[in-house]
């Protein structure tokens, strides 16, 4: 008998054992090949694509299935411009006063600096939003549970379905980042999680000579 508002979970699919071992490993070839970048063209996408990787995104795991996310995707040049000066607004801030001696140094490798062009060239700036909590249909509050983990896995979803599709993308930081409620007209139940630049590389982009830390040294099996 099955549980009460259970159905057939009839779209698992399981691969003999060879097959599981070389989608595994070419599954990770592949996303090992995904780098941040922060040089952006500005070629536009098919807002198709994006539509797919933000319904990737809605399929994550989350607590209680709340879907405690909203994507907030900017293709208008003007927002663009305004994202990027008040981004630029906290990001000096950050550089010259807020950030520590020792956050500086950790960033050098990565070249960072205050100036965001990639928020104006990019053809998409998706704004991710995690919600405190719902409101009812009677107004009332709604509680959300495990907000953070659900949007962060919803979020590396997200990048994955991005990379997957042959795009680029930057999770970007400003902090703090509520300027994107004012701009983007979102509520205060939601608060904005990370804001991610969506697009193609530009040609001959560099990236950082940086590595990933081994097995041994991310994992252990007991
Ligand atoms: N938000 C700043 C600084 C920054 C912080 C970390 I931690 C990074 O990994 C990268 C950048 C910026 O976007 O420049």
């Amino acid at each position: 008998m099955s549980k009460k508002n259970f159905i057939p979970h009839t779209d698992y699919k399981e691969f003999p054992v060879e097959e599981m071992r070389q989608r595994a490993r070419s599954f990770y070839e592949d996303m090992r090949r995904r780098r941040t970048i922060r040089d952006f063209a500005d070629r536009p996408v098919p807002r198709a694509i994006i539509e797919d990787c933000i319904k990737t995104a809605g399929t994550a795991p989350n607590g209680a299935n709340k879907q405690p996310w909203h994507f907030s995707v900017v293709s208008d040049p003007d927002v663009k411009k305004q994202i990027r000066a008040a981004a630029e607004e906290e990001e000096r801030e950050f550089y010259e006063n807020r950030a520590t001696e020792e956050w500086l140094e950790a960033l050098e490798p990565l070249g960072t600096n205050p100036n965001k062009p990639f928020l104006e060239d990019a053809p998409y700036l998706i704004a991710i939003f995690s919600k405190s909590y719902g409101i009812k249909e009677n107004g009332d509050k709604e509680t959300f549970y495990y907000v953070k983990e659900s949007v962060g896995i919803a979020t590396g979803m997200l990048i994955t379905a991005i990379h997957n599709a042959g795009l680029a993308s930057l999770t970007h930081t400003p902090s703090p980042m509520g300027f994107l409620n004012e701009i983007l007209d979102r509520p205060e139940n939601e608060r904005p999680f990370l804001l991610l630049v969506v697009g193609y590389p530009q040609d001959d982009v560099e990236v950082p000579d940086i590595t990933k830390k081994s097995l041994d040294e991310i994992a252990s099996f007991i």
